[in-house]
């Protein structure tokens, strides 16, 4: 059950990028970017760099041969830019040398003389200006228009959520190898490959299938290597043309925590309306997203706030609008959650105002409008084997809410200077991509002669072990040994127009695409069994353990000799399959429809102690009770829930992304952006699976898992607004996160 992988990387042995054996002559790469967040190049000046000993070559937009564009969703972001420059970061000139130092010295000799202007770096600000990367996209369901005077109180405010660093282990890069025929093979550490691909084949004005993109496996990406492994790929790519020599380009982390884009920060506004017995009548939302300077995933991830505005609620009616905002910060990116996280912190933070309101506890309201079956989303789904309420009532089961309310209660008045808080947080994460035509994947099966098998996917292994599922699927399928499966490199001339392996969707879009493989070729196999065996009736022939059973008899046949036999009298012994998610559909007209395959639920409780006087804290215990479907893989499933918890924590705290008035991140170090570590850790962190859940729309029956445990982590937000309050009792507050312990105390004391 345990991640290949693992053993690998603790030995060193796994391969990144930056540990390829790179063939001799390879030229490395260093980008030259732009120190100024909005303005107008008037003059670039690469003499300097030119002349130094080991440079190359250097490259600006002039040398694109193609399309000058990297935007996926909005074509509105160059590769390299021309005349105006809209965020610090934004690849101006690409130095070429033998060796990598020399690279980066020709950069530092670059000059490029910008007149600034004032850059956008907050979205309401850019609201203002109508500075908006497309039109405002509004869901609504029922009437929001006069149901306010039904309600018996109502509740308004104002919610703002700040960025988060991906600090993916290993940083973005690529190695791009050009071949005979103006063929390219690009080695990139990126979800998506076809995107790589596609976007090479433009940037180079060749056809797609002069492209080759192959992915070994990332060191994490967490949605930043989504759609931001692309440009330093083709980058690459462009170098290796033009010098008909392999390039390495991987970026420092330091420059990568600069150039790269980051979670969407938001700031919100909310009107939330509730009868006397705290049943959520109406709720009207307002996102204002920052996107940054372009619109990278910012329309799908905009998208995907809307469908998670009302978390695991029923909510009868609901007007959520959502801006897609322009600054001049760093294209801001698709992250572990995309967007969802940002739109259930404003629905938790109103249920938490509104209880304060009716002086109740928070969670007197989350239970009372938990999704029930049949309930309909506001996008018009019904919620269909709805866990809200079994995950909930679990929880409160089996953490106890009543002596852990106790237990609190109890310290907190026996403790002047330390206070605990606790809060419950209910999820519910809509499974597939919201843009329905992604939701599809392939895989090629190859059976060798020897039974070994091997299979190749659209799955890219960003150490989330979706491979060790994959093979789990194989494995299982052809009753061998997981030792005899192989998952190859994730290779466009493989398995072509991908999705990217990401929205959790990569175990059960690849593995279904596997399963029907793998079913194709056992059919074959079967019949083939049954005619070595002259057996009439091929339904008597069962595969287990790598022997061939007749009627729940071994036959002489085992895995090894059959398959050899299989190939002498030529059966094909390979299938190429395809899935697409079936039933899922949505008008982007009404914004209507069944988007999602199904939905995860979950709901944890958590419990933190306060430091007063100083303003840090111990995050004491998570405990969730979670739905994994039927898990596949207990222990990676685990592992991504504990890791999701942890970064949900890190977000919600003390993952601070700061800029100063020129746009500059003046967090990028990790002496500045600090993250959970062991020591941040809960003592507690416990994840119970959900018992007898079924999931036929996952593969194997399980649920996809990467990104719904995020959400757990804004909890924190409450439980520490909780003890704040049980220090002063008319504590004013905003919701504000992440509450960093600097904000805790002039929060308490301000
Ligand atoms: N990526 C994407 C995603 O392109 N579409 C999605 O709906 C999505 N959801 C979660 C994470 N990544
Ligand atoms: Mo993602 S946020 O690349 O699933």
């Amino acid at each position: 059950m345990n991640n290949i992988d693992s053993i690998k990387h603790t030995r060193g042995e796994s391969v990144f990028i930056d540990d390829f054996n790179v063939p001799e002559g390879t030229l490395h790469a260093a980008v030259f970017y732009s120190p100024v967040a909005h303005g107008h190049i008037k003059n670039l000046d690469i003499s300097e760099a030119g002349k130094m000993a080991g440079v190359k070559g250097i490259y600006t937009y002039k040398d694109i041969p193609g399309k000058n564009q990297i935007g996926g969703i909005i074509e509105d972001e160059n590769l390299l830019a021309e005349n105006i420059v809209e965020f610090i970061g934004h690849p101006i000139a690409l130095v070429l040398a033998d060796d990598w130092l020399t690279a980066r010295e020709a950069v530092k000799k670059i000059k490029v003389d910008i007149e600034e202007q004032i850059p956008i770096l907050d979205p309401r600000t850019a609201f203002e200006k109508n500075s908006l990367i497309m039109p405002p996209r509004i869901f609504s369901c029922g009437d929001t228009d006069s149901i306010w005077s039904k309600c018996d109180v109502i509740a308004e405010g104002r919610v703002d959520s700040g960025g988060q660093e991906h600090l993916y282990l290993e940083t973005q890069g690529a190695v791009a190898v050009p071949l005979e025929g103006d063929c390219i093979k690009i080695y990139s550490a990126t979800q998506n490959p076809s995107a790589v691909q596609r976007t090479a084949a433009a940037v180079l004005n060749v056809p797609q299938n002069k492209i080759e993109c192959d992915v070994l496996r990332l060191g994490g990406a967490f949605g930043g290597k989504e759609d931001q492994a692309t440009a330093w790929a083709v980058l690459a790519a462009l170098a290796a043309t033009k010098l008909k020599r392999p390039v390495k380009l991987v970026l420092l982390r330091h420059d990568d925590m600069i150039v790269t884009g980051k979670r969407h920060p938001y700031s919100s506004d909310f009107k939330i309306g509730l009868d006397k017995e705290g049943k959520i009548i109406a709720y009207e939302v307002t996102f204002y997203q920052d996107a940054g300077a372009s619109a990278d995933l910012s329309p799908a991830i905009l998208d995907r706030t809307l469908f998670h505005a009302a978390n695991s609620y029923y909510i009868p009616n609901v007007k959520a609008t959502a801006y897609s905002c322009k600054t001049n910060l760093t294209p801001n990116t698709a992250f572990r959650g995309f967007g969802g996280p940002q739109g259930m912190f404003v629905i938790e933070s109103a249920i938490y105002k509104a209880a304060e309101k009716m002086g109740i506890e928070p969670s007197v309201i989350q239970e009372k409008n938990l999704l029930r079956e049949n309930n309909e989303f506001p996008y018009g789904q019904k919620a269909e084997n709805s866990n809200a309420e079994r995950c909930w009532n679990e929880a409160v089961r089996k953490f106890d809410l009543n002596s852990e309310r106790k237990k609190v209660e109890e310290f907190n008045s026996e403790n002047k200077i330390y206070k605990k808080g606790f809060a419950l947080m209910p999820i519910c994460f809509g499974i597939s991509f919201t843009n329905t035509p992604m939701n599809r994947a392939g895989a090629l099966v190859h059976i060798y002669t020897d039974g070994s098998i091997g299979v190749s996917t659209g799955a890219v292994e960003m150490g989330q072990g979706v491979n060790m599922k994959l093979r789990q699927v194989a494995a299982s399928l052809f009753s061998v040994g997981i030792d005899k499966v192989k998952t190859e490199t994730t290779n466009t001339s493989r398995v072509a127009n991908t999705s990217p392996t990401a929205a959790s969707s990569g175990a059960d879009l690849n593995g279904k695409a596997t399963e029907i493989a793998c079913k194709n070729i056992l059919e074959r196999l079967t019949k083939t069994a049954a005619d070595i065996l002259g057996i009439e009736n091929s339904g008597s022939i069962k595969f287990k353990d790598e022997k061939i059973y007749v009627n729940g008899k071994p036959s002489d046949l085992n895995w090894k000799n059959f398959i050899i036999e299989a190939n002498t009298r030529r059966v094909n012994l390979s299938s190429y399959a395809y899935y697409a998610t079936p039933e899922i559909h949505f008008d982007r007209i009404t914004n209507k429809g069944k988007p999602f395959a199904y939905h995860v639920y979950g709901t944890a409780l958590l419990e933190v102690t306060l430091d007063c006087i100083r303003g840090n804290y111990k995050i004491n215990s998570v405990k969730a009770v979670h739905d994994f479907g039927k898990s596949m893989n207990p222990v990676i499933d685990r592992g991504q829930a504990e890791g999701a918890i942890m970064q949900g924590l890190g977000w919600m705290t003390i993952e601070e992304v700061l800029h100063n008035e020129k746009g500059r991140l003046i967090t990028d170090t990790l002496s500045t952006y600090k993250v959970p570590d062991i020591h941040f850790t809960p003592e507690e962190l416990e994840v119970v699976f959900l018992e007898n859940s079924e999931n036929p729309q996952g593969i194997f029956n399980s649920k996809a898992i990467g990104e719904p445990p995020f959400m757990y982590g804004i909890g924190a937000y409450f439980a520490l607004l909780n003890a704040m309050k049980s220090f002063k009792k008319d504590l004013k507050y905003k919701f504000d996160a992440p509450m960093t312990p600097e904000k805790v105390l002039m929060t308490m004391y301000g």
